[in-house]
């Protein structure tokens, strides 16, 4: 058990001014030797005790915040950064447009902030508990420190919401903290709220795939979280936004990876890359529309009272708000597909509504980017093969399409048909078999499995063979 003999504040690594703030240091306090146990619980298996050459963020300061070092992971120094204060800052956005951002939580406001920031924080620990049994498949040390990288910044991420809570909601802001801990990645009773996060990740195709759409996902809403009234919420997601982008990295690097090996072993003349140990292309697509299509769900319903009731209130905006030249969004209408008599029916719904749309559709905009990315690799080949994003209504829990049968091209199927052809879409129970009976883990130096291409960047400038995670000696 790890409990707390420095005094908090110098543990934390933080620029809220922690040191004069007894009382939401003694919440922390509190707080902190739960998410000790619960990480030592639920957090990566069976590396606690090993080295790991991590970064941590120690700053804000443009450049210099992160710091490399090899440590233990449960002594990984999970700080509080809210990015620096912009002067006189009003809020962008909905019906308090241009009032000054507020320092307080705005009373009326009250419960649909802690929702937004409840949720938010979910699934931060959510995603570690997903990913808790990965190290023992490790295919190369760069990649096994990378999936700790992402860990304890979600771990972090986690610190970052129960900071928003513990300083601004009192009681039920603490209670909420608590819960955060009890609730489990794929648990029956006591389940994360976003069904994405309940998903098993088993092996690190899957990882891959996650941390290309699932942490893209995050972004996105980081970003409109970031556009918030409530300034708190602001600084501190657009501090997230920084680490995010490695996580992303992380994803997008990895899939190229595989799809490389692939093109590798085809290209070589072996035309079923699976007779060679590695992934084939097609199993390779079927990941793509499973991971791309939960993550599409994570945006919420297509027309959505809530996402409106968050606009006008000033709480969440839009991707980027400034690119946009009205900030009231009271006017205008967006376009959204609904299935009707005659197929699917364009139909235009308020604006405020359709706020989820639009921020899925910019998402799916730079997905369809890293698609580009990954076939770039494969034209590289000459392959003649190219992996497409399956369309927004295939395979989907919420919103207008949850209950309909979609194929990824956008056609609607009966029952009988999806069910016939659903292996064709997505992971079967053979492909699961096939990709995990891959997962051996490569723990020597410099090496890395066959189903996967070496790495490319190295972290933090070290060589590649350079020794990212080590065992106590
Ligand atoms: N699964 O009006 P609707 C990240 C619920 S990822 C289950 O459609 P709304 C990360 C919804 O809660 C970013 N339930 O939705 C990535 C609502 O329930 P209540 C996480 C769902 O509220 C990788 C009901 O359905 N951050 O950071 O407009 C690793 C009707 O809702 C789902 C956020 O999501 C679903 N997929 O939008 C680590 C930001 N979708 O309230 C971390 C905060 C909807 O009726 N969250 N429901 O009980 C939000 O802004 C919104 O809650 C959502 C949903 C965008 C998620
Ligand atoms: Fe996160
Ligand atoms: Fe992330």
């Amino acid at each position: 058990m790890y409990g707390c003999a420095m005094s908090l504040y110098d543990k934390i690594p933080n620029n809220v001014n922690l040191s004069s703030d007894r009382r939401l240091t003694r919440a922390l306090e509190r707080w902190q030797p739960n998410y000790m146990n619960w990480w030592m619980e639920m957090g990566p298996e069976g590396y606690q005790a090993h080295d790991v050459y991590l970064r941590t963020a120690i700053s804000v300061e443009a450049g210099g915040w992160a710091h490399y070092d090899y440590v233990k992971m449960p002594d990984y120094r999970w700080g509080i950064f809210l990015a620096p204060p912009e002067q006189d800052r009003t809020v962008g956005f909905g019906d308090h447009y241009g009032d000054p951002a507020w320092q307080e939580v705005p009373g009326e406001h009250r419960n649909m902030l802690r929702n937004i920031i409840i949720t938010q924080g979910d699934t931060e620990p959510a995603s570690v508990e997903q990913q808790r049994r990965l190290g023992k498949l490790a295919p190369s040390q760069y990649d096994l420190r990378n999936l700790f990288q992402v860990n304890v910044e979600e771990g972090r991420h986690l610190w970052a919401m129960v900071y928003l809570l513990h300083s601004f909601f009192g009681r039920d802001g603490r209670e909420a903290t608590e819960e955060l801990l009890e609730r489990s990645s794929g648990d029956a009773d006591k389940p994360r709220i976003l069904d994405a996060f309940n998903e098993p990740i088993e092996d690190w195709l899957s990882f891959f795939m996650f941390a290309t759409f699932t942490d893209r996902d995050g972004k996105y809403q980081l970003r409109s979280l970031a556009e918030s009234g409530f300034d708190p919420l602001s600084r501190t997601t657009l501090f997230m936004l920084t680490e995010e982008g490695h996580h992303l990295f992380v994803g997008e690097s990895g899939v190229a990876r595989v799809v490389r090996r692939a093109c590798e072993v085809l290209a070589g003349g072996e035309d079923d890359p699976r007779r060679a140990g590695v992934v084939d292309l097609e199993t390779i697509q079927r990941y793509v529309n499973l991971w791309y299509s939960v993550s599409v769900d994570l945006f919420g319903s297509e027309v959505s009272t809530n996402a409106s009731n968050y606009f006008s209130a000033g709480l969440k905006g839009r991707n980027n708000e400034a690119q946009y030249d009205d900030h009231m969004a009271l006017d205008g209408t967006y376009e959204v597909v609904q299935d009707g008599a005659n197929g699917w029916e364009t139909r235009h719904a308020p604006m405020r509504n359709a706020m989820n749309e639009v921020l899925r559709d910019s998402y799916i905009a730079e997905c369809r980017r890293v698609l580009g990315r990954w076939n770039r690799v494969i034209a590289e080949f000459g392959i003649p093969y190219q992996l497409t994003l399956p369309d927004k209504r295939f395979h989907r829990k919420i919103g207008f399409y949850r209950n309909l049968h979609v194929d990824p091209g956008g056609r609607r199927l009966s029952e009988q048909a999806w069910l016939a052809r659903r292996d064709e879409f997505l992971p079967s129970d053979a492909d699961k078999a096939f990709v995990m009976n891959l997962m051996r883990p490569v723990f020597d130096v410099g090496k890395v499995a066959n189903w996967i291409a070496p790495p490319t960047h190295p972290i933090n400038g070290m060589p590649l063979d350079w020794e990212y995670v080590r065992k106590e000696d």
